[in-house]
């Protein structure tokens, strides 16, 4: 069975509870546009299941980190991002500025985007 956390956003979007603004679809995984976005395209791809962050989810289920990687791809091709480069970013912890503990990797795009980050 999907792990899942009740309390999770992500999870509910995941499940259909709270709409999102789904771009792309795998078995495991589920790409939505992010409701404040940085850049002309920004997309969080995220593991149907719920892990944390990037490396708790390499350490339960490795494919599924390549699942989103790929995923985090295809959505960059879809959104014509492939041919000037966007960028993959995953926050984990406080310091980084995680705000919700589901793995998301944000793939943004559509500019020529500043480094380092703040
Ligand atoms: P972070 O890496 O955990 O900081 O990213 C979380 C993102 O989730 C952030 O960019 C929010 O704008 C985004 N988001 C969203 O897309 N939909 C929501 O309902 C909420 C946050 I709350």
């Amino acid at each position: 069975m999907t792990p899942r956390d009740p309390d999770c956003l992500f999870c509910k979007i995941v499940a259909g509870e709270i709409p999102g603004d789904v771009v792309h679809e795998t078995e495991t995984t589920l790409a939505f546009r992010d409701i404040q976005p940085q850049a002309p395209t920004h997309v969080l791809v995220v593991p149907k299941a719920h892990h944390p962050n990037a490396v708790a989810t390499a350490q339960a289920d490795p494919q599924l980190m390549v699942d989103v990687v790929l995923a985090a791809g295809q959505v960059a091709e879809q959104q014509g991002l492939v041919e000037r480069g966007y960028r993959l970013v995953s926050n984990t912890g406080q310091d980084a500025q995680q705000s919700v503990d589901h793995l998301h990797l944000h793939v943004v795009g559509g500019r020529a985007l500043q480094w380092p980050p703040g």
